[in-house]
């Protein structure tokens, strides 16, 4: 059984701070900002694209109460809400989660993507893959 499977059993012990019928948060493992949480789904999901509708609603909203619990709790206001989709997104365990990130100061956490230079044509060509 997948490791977030067990903690959502209560097979393996975590700090739960919020649950509901349908899902939990608990304090990531590895805190990249004190406060870090992971929002899960009781189910199983193994990614964001195999969650059913009415479970991807639900995320977003577990996920800004869980935040506003940090807020009042923490004394923090900013967030970087995350979701790592795939492995080579950084997805290391299959089991659906978003990450709350609490700021507290600029650079707490860096995205290091360069960015593409497109062109007026180029983006006219992406955005036509897109839409068509
Ligand atoms: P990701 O790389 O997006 O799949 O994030 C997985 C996160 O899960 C990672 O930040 C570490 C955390 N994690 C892994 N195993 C455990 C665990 O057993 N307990 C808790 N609380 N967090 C875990």
């Amino acid at each position: 059984m997948c490791i977030f499977c067990k903690i959502a059993n209560k097979e393996i012990p975590s700090y739960i701070i919020y649950e509901d019928d349908k899902f939990l948060a608990f304090l990531d493992l590895s805190q990249v900002t004190i406060g870090h949480t992971l929002v899960v789904p009781k189910k199983h999901f193994a990614n964001l694209l195999e969650l059913d509708e009415e479970t991807a609603k639900e995320a977003l909203n577990v996920t800004r109460k869980v935040a506003l619990l940090l807020k009042e709790k923490l004394n923090v206001f900013d967030f970087n809400i995350v979701n790592n989709c795939g492995e080579k997104a950084g997805q290391s365990v299959h089991h659906f989660h978003i990450h709350i990130i609490p700021i507290y100061k600029k650079g707490d956490l860096e995205f290091n993507a360069q960015s593409n230079k497109l062109s007026e044509a180029e983006f006219k060509k992406l955005h036509n893959k897109i839409i068509k």
